[in-house]
């Protein structure tokens, strides 16, 4: 026998017997835990809108909302991560769902360590109820629920509500920081003023000397209305040019901080005008976008996704991506993100295409279905 093949052989016995004792050799597995670039199960993913509101309306005629139910949604899971066992994720951090409350429905109070955002898609007349204060919802809005508060929805209206919800359930869990309780009542009391924080902030410009001492990191702003976000971005499509990546766009913003408008979960809205075009580029922070208004496709890593009002994508870790508006309206894309909190940790990074002035070439083309085995 050779040394070498013998030195192999001693080798192979030493890494069985460290095995044996729950040990392992970094030599031979650093690539493994510190890789060059983001490794991640994240796959891209999109859901057509015709087919999740078809479910969610089936579940509007099977599944009353109570206590046994507690709220009637339908969750965006990216199939790449059900192969891991991860129940629930669209992204390795990021939940989406639609939710639907009938006119007269109650979603009962509880709160999570979990944060959550609320896009609104359809109808008018739901409220959400955040530690005592409501919040009627439209079409447009962006509602927050901070993390831990008392949270519970209601309808007054007469047409169906429809929104969408983000939350970090992948973070937290991870993070092994999940907490949940409900209230003993199935709705919390109102003690403040309805759409109290838009009213008394929605310009982002004053604040009431009694909230000097407010001590709460949560944005004191909780509805974000769609008449501002689309003035906002009205304006500038007027003033200055669009974003070389994400045309224009605008984050939402904590007022009283700057900071993003929910601590854990970004939320941005961009205007693609009609033939838009946008460079690609990549960054770590994932994102799943919602299509509010017309329609283009996204090519991500080569693959396109072509997307309409109402379709959900999934955008992973460090992938190129790049958006084009092919319809002859401007496309509004809502997307949340966990941006701030790779911000926070110093791990986010941001990198633009070189090659082909900035364009991938397109190899396949996404249909829905067809990761499924
Ligand atoms: C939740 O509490 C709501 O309050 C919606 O409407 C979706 C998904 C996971 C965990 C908690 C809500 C949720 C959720």
């Amino acid at each position: 026998m050779s040394d070498a093949k013998n030195l192999d052989e001693s080798f192979v016995r030493y890494y069985e017997d460290l095995a044996k004792e729950e040990l392992g050799p970094l030599w031979t597995n650093l690539g493994y835990m510190v890789t060059r670039e983001p490794a991640h199960d994240v796959a891209p993913y999109l859901w057509k809108w015709e087919v999740l509101r078809k479910h969610l309306l089936k579940a509007g005629e099977l599944l009353p909302v109570g206590r046994d139910s507690e709220r009637r949604v339908i969750y965006l899971q990216n199939p790449s991560l059900l192969k891991r066992g991860l129940v629930g994720y669209g992204t390795h951090t990021l939940y989406a769902g639609i939710q639907l409350l009938l006119p007269g429905e109650v979603a009962p109070s509880h709160r999570h360590s979990q944060t959550a955002i609320r896009f609104i898609i359809e109808g008018e007349g739901a409220f959400t109820s955040v530690n005592g204060e409501k919040t009627y919802m439209e079409r447009g809005d962006l509602v927050l629920t901070p993390s831990w508060t008392w949270h519970d929805h209601g309808h007054e209206g007469t047409e169906r509500m429809i929104w969408m919800d983000g939350l970090d359930v992948g973070l937290v869990r991870n993070l092994a920081g999940s907490f949940f309780e409900p209230y003993e009542d199935d709705v919390y009391p109102v003690t403040q003023p309805d759409n109290g924080s838009t009213l008394r902030y929605a310009h982002g410009s004053f604040r009431p000397v009694t909230e000097r001492k407010r001590v709460t990191t949560a944005s004191p702003l909780l509805s974000y209305k769609w008449e501002h976000t689309k003035d906002s971005l009205n304006n500038l499509t007027n003033l200055q040019e669009a974003d070389p990546f994400d045309g224009f766009a605008v984050d939402y913003i904590n007022p009283a901080t700057g900071g993003p408008a929910d601590a854990r979960i970004g939320t941005t809205m961009q205007q693609l005008p009609s033939g838009m075009r946008t460079k690609a580029h990549r960054h770590v922070h994932s994102a799943i976008y919602h299509v509010v208004n017309g329609s283009g496709y996204t090519v991500i890593n080569g693959e396109k996704f072509e997307w309409s009002k109402g379709d959900f994508f999934v955008l992973p870790p460090w992938c190129w991506h790049e958006h084009v508006n092919t319809g002859s309206q401007d496309a509004f894309l809502f997307s949340i993100n966990d941006r701030p909190v790779l911000e926070n940790l110093g791990l986010e990074r941001e990198q633009a295409y070189e090659e082909n002035n900035g364009h991938q070439e397109i190899s396949s083309i996404f249909k829905p279905g067809s990761l499924l085995p």
